[in-house]
């Protein structure tokens, strides 16, 4: 057997926000001082809305505060009610905006490679009811873009994408911002981009961008007009200045990430048992997370084992997304969320499990957690 191999000293989590030298902050922050405006469309907040902008070829592009009020608004903003069609794979934010506009999410199985919501489900699901489709492309891997918009203009739905994991994720060079009606960015601490809260819709109508500002603004039009009941979903100046900073780190943060995933790919990708992410024709990944899946029976230990056995060495991992949206209690009486309807989603949910994945995580360190790995599948 192999020898044991040392424990970290420190916990090594599944991601680790990037962090500006501090002295760059502190320049932004003395802008701010002096400027006395820290919230409210800032100069802070029109430069990274404009150079996000840019980033996604896209000027209908508006900042929140965080990407779970991005999403419930811009549910608003498209007037969805009734039914919205979902992934039960993903994090409780995505069904909850829909059950904070008092929308019905019905959950639909998912691709088994992609792990993103299935087409080929969809249809069946579809009522008088149903005004949208709301997709995720989890783990930064895109959904079947063209497939979805099929089904929704055989039907007069919307789309909307919560790609709160797929900042920077092409599919043939197009971002993925380009498809559906409206994608959600998140910004949280823990993304690849980040403004430590924060979020974002990039909008295909300007006119839905002209909605979504007032309505992200508690509906103010000017000082004497109020125009519709909206929420306080502002990003402020303190958030936009870290985004701006860290927009230029993107880039080589990803590709410091692309070494841990080669790492992975190569030490964990001939075991029998795990399966690697999957890699699609002419698409980027984001690089937000590394998500393996760990078929029990195969490898011989199941994915609770090792997610149990890695924290004895400091390592973790996380199981995202288990359990599944559709077990939570206020939505497992749903008739879409019965067990035998979402075989796929199960059984992915079981498997998945999130290795540490961030630019700040050494070649050496991805080779630890490899022997780790080794280590407690083969005792
Ligand atoms: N849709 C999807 C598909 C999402 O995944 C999310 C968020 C949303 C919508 C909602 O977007 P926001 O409204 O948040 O913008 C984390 C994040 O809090 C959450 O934003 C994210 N998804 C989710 C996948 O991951 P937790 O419960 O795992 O967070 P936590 O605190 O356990 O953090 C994970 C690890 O990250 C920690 O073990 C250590 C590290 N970490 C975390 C924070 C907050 C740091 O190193 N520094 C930090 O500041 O949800």
């Amino acid at each position: 057997m192999a020898a044991i191999p040392s424990a970290f000293d420190q916990p090594v989590y599944v991601t680790r926000p990037m962090l500006p030298p501090l002295a760059s902050y502190v320049e932004r922050l003395s802008q701010i001082w002096s400027s006395g405006w820290l919230t409210n469309g800032g100069p802070q907040h029109i430069a990274l809305e404009k150079a996000l902008g840019a980033y996604f070829s896209n000027p209908n592009i508006s900042l929140f505060s965080n990407g779970t009020t991005a999403l419930v608004t811009a549910c608003q903003a498209l007037r969805l009610s009734g039914e919205v069609i979902t992934t039960p794979f993903t994090f409780p934010a995505t069904p909850h905006v829909l059950s904070w506009n008092k929308i019905t999410p019905v959950f639909a199985d998912i691709d088994a490679a992609t792990m993103n919501l299935d087409p080929a489900n969809i249809e069946p699901l579809i009522t008088d009811n149903t005004t949208a489709i709301l997709a995720v492309h989890v783990f930064g891997t895109p959904c079947d873009v063209e497939g979805l918009q099929t089904i929704a203009d055989r039907h007069g739905l919307r789309v909307i994408y919560d790609a709160a994991h797929a900042f920077g994720s092409r599919i043939h060079g197009r971002s993925v911002t380009d498809f559906g009606d409206a994608t959600m960015l998140s910004f949280h601490a823990t993304k690849l981009f980040h403004t430590a809260e924060g979020g974002a819709l990039v909008l295909r109508d300007p006119q839905v961008k002209n909605q979504v500002d007032l309505l992200k603004n508690f509906g103010i039009k000017d000082e004497f007009t109020v125009l519709m009941p909206g929420i306080n979903g502002k990003m402020s100046e303190l958030q936009a200045a870290l985004g701006l900073i860290i927009l230029d780190m993107v880039e080589d943060e990803q590709a410091r990430r692309r070494g841990v995933a080669d790492i992975y790919r190569q030490r964990l990708g001939t075991r029998p048992g795990i399966t690697l992410p999957v890699v699609q024709e002419g698409v980027d990944v984001s690089q937000q997370y590394f998500a393996i899946r760990v078929d029990d029976i195969e490898c011989g230990v199941s994915r609770d084992h090792i997610y149990d056995e890695m924290k004895k060495f400091n390592v973790m991992s996380r199981k995202y997304f288990y359990p599944l949206c559709s077990d939570y209690i206020y939505y497992r009486t749903l008739p879409s969320a019965s067990h035998a309807c979402l075989p796929v989603a199960h059984k992915v949910a079981s498997e998945v499990l999130c290795l540490p994945f961030f630019g700040a995580l050494t070649l050496n360190d991805a080779h630890r957690i490899c022997d780790i790995i080794d280590f407690i599948v083969s005792k």
